[in-house]
Order: structure tokens, then sequence, then C-alpha cells
């Protein structure tokens, strides 16, 4: 059933061609001169005649989940228009794009990874003129909005689903991964779901198996049909005639299927809840199968004749960078920028450790070859990585460092709304409380994913500023602390700490787009140097409770003088002349060199 014959491809593309240039030639052109106006980095203006490089490539990117971002209706669930009224905050924060997770119409399983309508918003989130409000007023304050597409499954509340289970001869049959039993009555094969137990569903009125990786009411759609890509491109057309200036394609490893449906092999080490038969396997058969690229390509085609400007961000969980480098494309002509989580998997993810993020840097340069990056520490799927690396007694210090970190790497930083205040992952104290499916499944050793996903913290008001009913997840008890509202006139707060550093980021060229190179092998001590051609800049992360000394005369730096750019510990600016640099326990700094 998933051996559809697909339509060659370049009849296929011409006449997509044909259609978007009869159909939409004055909006393209409209994008185009939108897009094209000057970024705002000085760094730029300084570059004289050069092309300004595309806008992700310098851009802070801000995560939203916008259940939890700020209600406006007090429905206890955040909503666009919330998004709308802390737009000033953003700008003010300095980001320069903003990625909102699903707003689209869903039954809410997976919290609006389950569509159920991809060319609308959800009520509970607004409507699509709270959309367009929401792009002209972002647009208006320089920051581009990036949005998701579930292109993997959809909901099996989707019409596509809805017809395509209504019988075996249904047209839209083969939209899906439908499969008879096995002779015994047993599902097709071993393929257990990321969220458990299996990922085959019988459906007793035509009595066959649909494949879901994700929830039982996420169905899979088969990309082997063209069918589903011409109609899948549509919604990319859709949100970018609306103005979205980009998408995270969520899942996208997970597109395709082994068409023999082989057996996954299995691995010795169960999931984590269990005690029996559920064994964790290697995803040979269902994840990043190399028709996923040919796909990656003829999307980032579509995309570049709607929108050149946009940018196509993947969301790959993958193992080995030479995985993830398909993802640009065998020409450079597929994803924009595919996720680099390296520093959110293993073993980076749980260990503040200048080896290991050396490392695990130095292996994205080399494999990059030049390539841009992303480079995330937190988001909606993962414990926050105030928690993560804090040591109980310096948190706010090593949350200092880790921004530092994010902000000066060699690629597109991604912040996880609430970060910049510290927001800590906040678990479900008992089964009844957890929201996500998966964490009542296996509970207690998986707890699921509301601990990242509580309310914003703007101020210390009961419910935090998020919203005048009951939000959807409790507020933290942290929050009357820990809030927007505290930290604005303090400082030395984390809040100020982010601004300073996106601040100076966005005003030196060597931080946003200059080489880099790591410096010294201090096992406490991560350090590296940023150069572009008119400047140097040096980035020492004290990653222990000791004291650390940088010598500054080596690596390849050449200049004699540096200035105290920023520090996370109080220190005096000026210059630096004896060619050390001493630093406090976990404290981040970054210098200027004043010569070359
Ligand atoms: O996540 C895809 C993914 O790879 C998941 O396995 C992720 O690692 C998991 O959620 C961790 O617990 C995306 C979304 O980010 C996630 O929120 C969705 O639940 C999932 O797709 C299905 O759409």
């Amino acid at each position: 059933m998933k051996q559809t014959t697909r339509a060659p491809r370049a009849a296929l593309d011409l006449l997509v061609f044909a259609l978007l240039l009869s159909t939409f030639a004055p909006l393209r052109a409209a994008q185009t001169s939108r897009t094209a106006r000057p970024t705002r980095s000085r760094a730029d203006s300084r570059r004289g005649a050069e092309p300004a490089p595309a806008w992700w490539k310098r851009a802070v990117f801000y995560e939203i989940y916008p259940r939890s971002f700020q209600d406006s209706d007090g429905d206890g669930v955040g909503d666009l228009d919330g998004i709308t009224s802390r737009l000033e905050y953003l700008a003010r924060l300095g980001v320069d794009a903003v990625w909102i997770t699903p707003f689209y119409p869903s039954p809410q399983v997976d919290f609006g990874y389950d569509v159920s309508d991809y060319e609308a918003v959800d009520p509970q989130f607004g409507t699509l003129a709270d959309f367009d409000r929401l792009i002209k007023e972002a647009h208006r304050r320089k920051i581009k909005v990036v949005i998701d597409f579930v292109l993997n499954h959809t909901s099996d509340q989707h019409p596509f689903f809805k017809e395509s289970r209504s019988s075996r001869e249904n047209p839209k049959r083969d939209w899906y991964i439908w499969r008879d039993p096995r002779p015994d009555g047993s599902r097709p094969n071993n393929w257990s779901s990321s969220f458990g137990p299996v990922a085959w569903t019988l459906d007793e009125q035509t009595g066959q198996f649909y494949y879901h990786y994700f929830y039982p009411q996420q169905p899979e759609l088969n990309w082997r049909n063209p069918e589903v890509e011409r109609r899948m491109f549509e919604t990319v057309r859709f949100w970018l005639r609306r103005g979205a200036d980009g998408f995270r394609l969520d899942a996208v490893n997970y597109l395709f299927e082994d068409p023999r449906l082989r057996d996954n092999p299995v691995l010795p080490e169960l999931r984590p809840g269990t005690t029996t038969g559920e064994h964790l396997q290697e995803k040979k058969y269902n994840r990043d199968l190399p028709e996923v690229q040919d796909v990656m390509v003829r999307l980032r085609a579509f995309n570049d004749r709607v929108n050149p400007a946009s940018v196509l961000i993947g969301e790959a969980y993958v193992p080995k960078w030479e995985e993830l480098m398909r993802y640009y494309g065998p020409a450079d002509n597929g994803v924009h920028l595919p996720f680099n989580f390296f520093l959110i998997m293993e073993p980076a993810r749980t260990h503040l450790d200048a080896n290991v993020f050396r490392s695990v840097v130095e292996a994205s340069e080399k494999a990059l070859r030049g390539r841009w990056t992303t480079y995330v520490l937190s988001n909606h799927d993962n414990p926050r990585h105030y928690d993560r690396y804090g040591d109980g007694a310096h948190n706010d210090l090593i949350a200092k460092l880790a921004a530092t970190m994010l902000l000066t790497l060699r690629g597109s930083p991604f912040l996880y709304y609430g970060e910049e205040i510290g927001m800590v992952t906040t678990e479900p104290k008992t089964i009844d409380e957890v929201r996500d499916p998966v964490g009542r499944r296996y509970w207690p050793a998986n707890k699921g994913r509301d601990g990242e996903r509580t309310p914003m913290q703007w101020d210390a008001s009961p419910n935090a500023g998020f919203t005048r009913g009951t939000p959807w997840l409790p507020v933290p008890p942290s929050a009357r602390a820990k809030n927007v509202g505290a930290q604005e006139d303090d400082p030395n707060s984390l809040l100020n700490f982010y601004r300073q550093l996106i601040a100076l980021r966005r005003r030196a060229p060597a931080l946003l787009d200059g080489e880099y190179a790591s410096l010294g092998e201090d096992p406490k001590l991560f350090a590296y140097w940023r150069k572009s051609r008119t400047q140097t800049m040096v980035v020492a992360l004290n990653m222990s409770g000791e004291a650390r000394t940088l010598n500054l005369g080596g690596g390849g730096l050449s200049a004699s003088d540096f200035r105290v750019a920023l520090s996370s510990r109080p220190r005096k600016r000026g210059q630096l002349t004896d060619g050390e640099l001493a630093l406090a326990p976990f404290e981040a700094v970054i210098l200027e060199a004043s010569g070359r």
C-alpha cells in the first residue's frame, strides 16, 4: 500500500511553478520587497558592498509554546493575542525571530502536534485575523515569525484521516499507512512508538492496522504518495502568503518507513518505567530513510519559489553528525537549518564539563565545514537547562555561563521562553496532575513534558501575570521570586544579562559570523575565539567551582590588549594587559581584542 508510484518529479515541479507564477506573482514581489529590508545589525553597514547574509544566519530565535506564554482571554490557555501583547518585551530582549509551536485546530492530545486543520487557528488560540495582526505587529518591530509545520502525521480527527479510515476503497486510504494483520492477527511488525508501547493500532471497522510513531491519535501520512506531498506543500504556500517567515519542520526524520516494514533490531535495554516486554529499539527501518532528503530538496524548491527569504528549520534528533549533514541537501539545497541538538543530547545534556562542550562544538565545526548551524539548550521536549546544569548553589551564575556560550558560538541561537529569567523545570507531583499522556503511561520513570511547559512568569501575582483564569498547568511556586517584573530593575539579573549579551552580539561582527577556534585544553575552562575581518572576541567560560586562568598569549591570538566586553560577575571593565585572564568560579567573560 505504501508502494505508490511517484509522478515524474520534473513534471510535477513545472506544474506547481506555473501555478505559482500565474496566481501569486504580485504577492511574491511584495514579499521580496518586505524581506529585502536591511537588517538591524550595525555590522552589516560596516561591510560596505558585500551582500547582507540571510537574516536567519544572524538571528536570535525565541521559541514560544503558545499555551503557556500569555493568556489574553482568561481561559487559562495562552493565545496569539497574548503573544502580540508581549512583542514589546521580546523586542526589548532583542530577539530577531520567534518560533511559535502549533496553534492550529487540534484535539490537543499532543497539545497541538496533532493537527486537524492545517490552514486555520484553533479557537483556543484565536483566529486567522489574530494571526495576521501578530505578523503585522511582529514585523513592525522587525521580528520574524517562524511557525511549526507538522508534516509527518495528522490528527486522527483530520478529515483526511477520517476519510482514509472510512473504507479500504476510499481514495485517501493510501494517504496513510495501512497494513493487514499478520496471519495470527498480530500487528504488521515490531515497531514501537515514541510514546509507547506499539506503533500500530487496529481499526476494527476495516480490519487493518495503521501506523503511528507518536500517539495513536497521530496517524502517519504516507509520503510515498505524491498527492500527500502536493497537498502538504500547499500548507507551506498558505502560511507564507499570510506572512510567515519560515517553518520549523516537526519530526522530519520520521517521514518515511521501510517499504518492506522489516522489524527493527531490539536492544537489550528496557524502556524506562517498564520491567518487562518493552525493549528499546534501533530505529533502523523507520527513521532517517534516504527518501526524506528528496522531500526536503523539493520542499526547499517549493518554499524558495513562494518566498526565497523564508527559512526551513528541520527537527531531527539524530545520533551522528554525518546523518544530520544530509539534511542540508546534496548541493546545500535542502533544509537551511537542521537543528543541532548535540548540546541537548548526551553527554553535553547533563554534564557541565569543558571537555565535553569543547569536543561537541569542535565536532560540529568539523562536520559543518563552514555551513550554518543552530545552538539550542532548552525546548518544549526536554527538561530546562537551568536545572540540567545547575549545581543547586550557583544556578544563576551557571545560567549566565550557559547563555554566554549559547549566544557566542558560531550559529543561530534558539532560546526557549522563560530561560532568560531562569525558569525551572517543575514536574507534576502526582500522576493525577500529569497532562502529557506519555507521563501518565510511564509514571514515575518518565513524568512527561509538563515540567518544561509551565506558564511564563511575568510578575509576582498569583498566576504570575499569565492568566486571570485558572492556568492549564500550575504556575510554579518559584514564580513569586523569579519573574520578569522582579528582574526588570535588577541590573545583575539573568534577564538583564541576556539583554546585554544579545545587544553585544548584535553589534559584534566577530560574534555574528566570525570564525571559531577553541583556546587551550583546560578541562575546567571552555574558551574560544571568534574572528571576523575587523574584530576578534574571546569567550572564556569557567565550568567549575574553582578559580581558573586563561593565557591570552597562545592559540593564534596575536593581539596584546584586551578589553572586557561583558562578564557574568562584577569586575572592573577596561584593559587587560598582563596577558592573562583570571576567572572566578563559574564566571563567563567576553573579551574584545583592541589590536588584530
Ligand atoms: O518531537 C519529535 C521527537 O523526535 C520526539 O521524539 C521528542 O524527542 C520527544 O517529544 C521527546 O520526549 C516533535 C515535537 O517537538 C514534540 O513535541 C511532539 O510530541 C512530536 O514531534 C510529535 O509531533
